[in-house]
């Protein structure tokens, strides 16, 4: 089977909530060569594009939001492990999290393994962080840089208050902070003070990359 059709047959399992089949294609992409990563945003991410295509076209339901992103996880459990035997060098130490109110947590654990592939020491609060956990963290922890990520219109407005309360705590000058999710905007990212905008996790990390070099 080409390289290609391992990447179709990603996306398809995705679409088709077809968690046994999600498996079998990330074993025969680790099989055949395909970087894992490379399986995760071109075959798993554009499934995902996909379902939440039909959910606006409300031939896909809470249910089917649901259960993509369990096929997706499982995708995830076996191409994780791949990614974090890079042998490389800490970059400096990064904290990610989804704001409160947002659960959705794909994007930004592609972010996070991504980072972890790079070098980066990755701290990973999870999904529906409230600001004063990113603030808590930021102060003890003492990352170069922070990552923000929202999925819905309704906690994009998330994303200032943690800037704020960074600003609030005198933390604000001592972190980068970068924020990326589907509703995001470049212009957007600068009005409410972050130091970068992320359009897709690839490019989030290069943009890391970048700061700490
Ligand atoms: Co929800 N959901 N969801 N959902 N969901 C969306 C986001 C939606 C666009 C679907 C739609 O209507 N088309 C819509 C949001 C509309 C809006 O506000 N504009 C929506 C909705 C409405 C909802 C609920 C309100 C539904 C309901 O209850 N009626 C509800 C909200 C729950 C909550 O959070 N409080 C809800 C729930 C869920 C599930 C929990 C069922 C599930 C999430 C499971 C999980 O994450 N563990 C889910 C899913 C799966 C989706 C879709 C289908 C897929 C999201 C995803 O994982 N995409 C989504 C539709 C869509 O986006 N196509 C949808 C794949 C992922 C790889 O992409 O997250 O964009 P993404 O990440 C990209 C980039 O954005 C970027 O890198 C990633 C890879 O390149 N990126 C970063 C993300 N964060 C980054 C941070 C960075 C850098 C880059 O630096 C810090």
């Amino acid at each position: 089977m080409s390289k290609d059709e391992i990447l179709r047959r990603l996306r398809d399992s995705v679409v088709n909530l077809d968690i046994e089949g999600v498996k079998k294609a990330c074993e025969e992409a680790l099989a055949n060569g395909i970087p894992p990563i490379k399986a995760l945003t071109e075959g798993m991410a554009r499934g995902m594009d996909i379902v939440g295509q039909k959910y606006e076209a409300k031939e896909y339901f809470l249910a089917e939001l649901i259960m993509s992103g369990e096929v997706m996880k499982e995708g995830m459990k076996i191409l994780e492990p791949h990614i974090k035997e890079a042998d490389v060098k800490s970059l400096g130490r990064i904290v990610v999290g989804t704001v409160k109110g947002d659960l959705h947590d794909i994007g930004k654990n592609i972010f996070a393994n991504l980072l972890l592939a790079a070098g980066f020491d990755v701290i990973d609060l999870g999904a529906n962080v409230p600001a004063e956990q990113f603030v808590e963290t930021v102060s003890k922890h003492k990352p170069r840089i922070l990552g923000l990520s929202a999925l819905l219109t309704i906690t994009m407005l998330e994303l200032e208050n943690v800037i704020k309360e960074l600003e609030k705590a005198g933390l604000r000058s001592k972190v980068k902070v970068i924020v990326g999710g589907a509703p995001l905007t470049e212009d957007y990212a600068k009005r409410i003070g972050a130091d970068a905008y992320a359009p897709d996790a690839v490019a989030g990390v290069n943009i890391c990359k970048k700061w700490v070099k």
